[in-house]
């Protein structure tokens, strides 16, 4: 199946009785530094809570495939702050570890790859630019090394649940008996602390929503103002998840690639899901896809869950 494009995506999901944009969008250069700054703001907490499960616990994490050589496989490798500590403590005890940074963003994994190799001399580095799965399937045929591979940072919750379970499914298909994965699952908390975390004060996450529109207009030939629309973060309880929209302030009618889109004053865009998990579902989630559970580590407030799974014998 061809891949999806961003002008199809945002034609089609325009055309919607509700309007929507897949969140994978958001992440132009632009939308990729913004969120960099998104993670170093104080009322952002998966950052900082996962970076203190990982300093916490990287030795355990890591003591399955310590000793010989195995590669470590980022999917969405963010700004590798948190693989870092990871990788740190593989590497010294396993020199022969290996590094795959998989990202679409060219920007991003050349920062990955950069800051590994310049942090931890000697480690090989081979980043692949590609979709997480297809990257990743790319490996085959490999050596005998077994795999780790990261999916941390709650980038599982910007999958619908249904397609979290799908992409879980095919990750475990990719795999063979003896890898491992490690997934990041941010955990229900309170309504307020969820609220600041998807709207901050100082507006680097509607930066980040309202970035999306400049987006369109630049690659797509919109005319959009985005001016004329607001971030709105919502919580939804019944999920329970955060959603993030684009809010028209008026009626009106934007222009994308010769196509005229009609909006209501206050009708919502959807642009991302951030789902939140409750501690059975990730269980639950890892023997739907055909993982064997082997640790679930915590921070000191159980706000957020990193889960190592691994593919048992056949
Ligand atoms: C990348 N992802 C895990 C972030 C999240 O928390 O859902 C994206 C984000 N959107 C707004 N703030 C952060």
């Amino acid at each position: 199946m061809a891949p999806p494009t961003f002008a199809a995506d945002v034609l089609e999901g325009l055309r919607r009785p509700r309007k929507e944009i897949p969140s994978r969008w958001l992440y132009d250069a632009r939308g990729s530094r913004l969120f960099q700054a998104i993670m170093a703001l104080p009322g952002y907490y998966p950052t900082r809570v996962e970076e203190e499960i990982l300093e916490r616990h990287a030795p355990g994490i890591t003591a399955p495939l310590a000793g010989g050589a195995c590669s470590v496989v980022d999917l969405g490798a963010g700004d590798g702050s948190k693989t870092r500590i990871l990788l740190a403590s593989l590497f010294r005890r396993s020199p022969r570890t290996s590094y795959v940074p998989i990202d679409l963003s060219t920007t991003a994994l050349a920062q990955a790859a950069h800051r590994m190799a310049s942090r931890l001399p000697g480690l090989r580095v081979s980043p692949i630019k590609a979709d997480w799965l297809d990257g990743l399937r790319s490996l085959a045929p490999r050596g005998s090394a077994p795999l780790l591979v990261l999916f941390l940072g709650s980038n599982i919750g910007n999958l619908e649940r249904g397609d979290a379970l799908a992409f879980l499914c095919s990750l475990r298909a990719a795999l063979r008996p003896g890898d491992h994965v490690l997934i990041g699952f941010d955990l229900l908390k309170g309504r307020s602390t969820l609220q600041a975390a998807y709207d901050d004060d100082r507006g680097v996450t509607r930066a980040f929503n309202l970035n999306l529109l400049a987006r369109i207009n630049r690659e797509l030939g919109g005319d959009v103002d985005p001016a004329s629309f607001e971030h709105v973060a919502t919580f939804d309880p019944s999920r329970p998840a955060m959603e993030s929209w684009l809010r028209s302030r008026r009626r009106q009618v934007v222009h994308v690639a010769g196509r005229s889109f009609r909006l209501e004053a206050g009708e919502r865009i959807h642009t991302e899901v951030s789902c939140k998990y409750h501690e059975p579902d990730v269980a639950a989630m890892a023997g739907a896809a055909g993982f064997e559970e082997v640790g679930r580590y915590r921070d000191r407030r159980h706000w957020f869950v990193d889960a190592l799974w691994r593919v048992g014998a056949p």
